[in-house]
């Protein structure tokens, strides 16, 4: 039997599954470096368990010099001494197994560290055996091969003198692409993946997956010609266990892609984070200029990813990760209406079908942080600044977006109490806390009915409870609202109306007759009222005749 685990999942467990993502640098901190690690994620099993979720998303915890925070792996067997030891990994897993947890792990292959011993060889010669691990082309005229950008800015080329040859990095220098041409390469890559599958780990999340195929002397970032290929083969060398679940990050994909990736025969990922209704407030092809939400625009992307996946594919659920701004201070009101706004995201989301991912301090409803240039840690904050700089911008129209935008927004430490730095570390903590920790922090949520992480929890179980929220079809209502989501799930017994009010206005709505006999499952305001309150939001069921 594999380490670490103590009962077989049944195949797609995932479908009716909750997880969680953890970022361990702002975890907990069970050491006082100031920085979480593996023990500090042990310490807080039972709140995830209290919580109900079925799984955690571990964000990288390999070997990293951390300049992409875990991010630019340079040992993908090894822990980072950083978060612990592989004593603690193993324990993790155990831990977690034991409450029925499943850990997930993040695979970067797209690129490594500039650090890793492949690289390092790499760029010793044109004809070391490690060479081809990487992309490398000849300059033009003492430039790069051609104007590509990084994701984080800059050339997407770097300059290595000793070989006279330019590699190629899609984000930061210190994370060069691998050169999935290669098959020694890639075989590498799949027995790193089983050393982690043999450890009792039960899946994956792809980090940018539709970007390994691809083929910068053509421009080709993603969705390269072979990713398909590419993608088959992975899953085929690791991932045909059932119990094995898979999400692959792409930017990229639309519905169609999504529905390849997602297909039920397995042959490739159990389903993709895909971005479109993160992308709606974005203008001019960049996060950093934004435009606001417009409601029937987000109302019908919903409807595009439910209904073209619905028997097709399979859809994440989620409004937050590591990369995004908080949700509560994006599309809801982190004032006045920070607790009736949080969970009423929640219920717009969690009345879907897809399987659903909590990011850190979600359930507590967190918010962003507005701070000084000087107090941002994320590499692609600070060289946003600098070229924003450079072209012109103004210091405040610069922090605006910093503000809204940045990835630290969700990257300051969990806020566990209401002790000094929100409990989270005994040291100083690498990012300062959310100064909000005071009145927002999991202590004073975990045990009182009212709050979101209750919200949270009983949204979780209301979806194990019923099928109608792994098997019903969707249909949006009032598509044209500007104001109100409101939508039905349908299967053959069973309905289910999901009502929100996305103001800090009162609406009217009135349900249709069928649901006057039906039962109400869930409300932010704990009971109805003729009219819609401000961010008001609730899910009534019925069982047909
Ligand atoms: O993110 C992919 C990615 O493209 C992001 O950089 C995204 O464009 C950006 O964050 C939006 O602000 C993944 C990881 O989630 C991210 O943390 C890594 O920095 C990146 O890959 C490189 O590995």
């Amino acid at each position: 039997m594999r380490q670490g685990t103590h009962r077989e999942l049944p195949p797609q467990w995932w479908r009716k599954a909750v997880f969680y993502q953890i970022y361990p640098r702002s975890f907990c901190d069970s050491t006082g470096s100031g920085v979480g690690d593996l023990r500090g994620i042990v310490s807080k099993l039972d709140y995830l368990q209290t919580l109900g979720i079925d799984g955690i998303w571990l964000s990288p915890v390999c070997a990293s010099p951390q300049v992409d925070n875990g991010y630019d792996i340079s040992d993908y067997c090894a822990i980072d001494p950083l978060f612990g030891s592989m004593e603690d990994m193993e324990e993790l897993i155990r831990e977690a197994a034991e409450r029925k947890i499943a850990i997930i792990l993040d695979l970067v292959l797209n690129h490594s560290s500039d650090r890793h011993p492949w690289f390092l060889e790499a760029r010793k010669g044109r004809d070391n055996p490690y060479h081809d691990y990487y992309i490398w082309r000849e300059g033009k005229d003492g430039c790069p091969p051609n104007d590509m950008r990084s994701v984080f800015g800059g050339s997407a080329w770097s300059y290595v003198p000793e070989l006279g040859l330019y590699y190629f990095h899609q984000f930061s220098p210190a994370q060069p692409d691998l050169n999935w041409d290669n098959p020694k390469l890639r075989r590498e890559l799949y027995d790193s993946i089983l050393f982690w599958v043999k450890k009792g780990v039960r899946g994956f999340r792809l980090d940018v997956i539709d970007q390994i195929a691809k083929e910068p002397d053509s421009y080709i970032t993603i969705n390269g010609p072979k990713l398909h290929e590419y993608l088959r083969e992975l899953s085929a060398a690791c991932f045909q266990e059932s119990s094995i679940v898979t999400v692959g990050e792409a930017w990229g994909a639309n519905v169609e892609r999504a529905r390849q990736y997602s297909a039920a025969d397995g042959s490739e990922l159990s389903m993709v984070f895909q971005f479109e209704h993160m992308g709606l407030e974005q203008t001019d092809g960049s996060k950093w200029n934004r435009k606001p939400l417009y409601l029937p625009e987000l109302k019908h992307c919903y409807e595009d990813w439910q209904q073209g996946l619905h028997g097709y594919g399979w859809n994440s659920l989620f409004l937050n990760n590591h990369d995004l701004p908080r949700i509560v201070s994006r599309w809801g009101d982190d004032g006045q209406y920070r607790v009736l706004s949080a969970k009423m995201l929640a219920t717009m989301l969690y009345g879907m079908e897809g399987t659903p991912f909590i990011y850190q301090g979600e359930e507590l409803g967190m918010t962003n942080i507005s701070r000084e240039i000087g107090e941002y840690r994320d590499l692609e904050t600070l060289n946003y600044y600098e070229e924003a700089r450079q072209a012109g911008l103004s210091h405040e129209r610069i922090m605006d977006s910093v503000h809204s935008r940045s990835r630290d927004n969700a990257r300051t430490p969990m806020q566990w109490s209401a002790a000094a730095q929100g409990g989270f570390t005994k040291g100083e903590a690498w990012m300062e806390v959310n100064e909000n920790y005071t009145f927002i922090n999991a202590e004073s949520q975990t045990d009182r009915e009212d709050s979101v992480f209750s919200y949270y929890r009983k949204l979780i179980r209301l979806r194990k409870e019923r099928e109608i929220f792994t098997e019903g079809s969707f249909r949006l209502l009032l598509p044209e609202d500007e104001r109100i989501f409101a939508y039905e799930r349908e299967s053959e017994r069973e309905k289910l109306l999901v009502v929100c009010n996305f103001s800090g206005n009162e609406q009217t709505f009135t349900p249709s007759h069928e649901y006057e006999t039906g039962r109400c499952l869930i409300s932010n305001y704990g009971d109805l009222d003729k009219c819609l309150r401000p961010y008001e939001a609730y899910m009534i069921y019925v069982q047909k005749a």
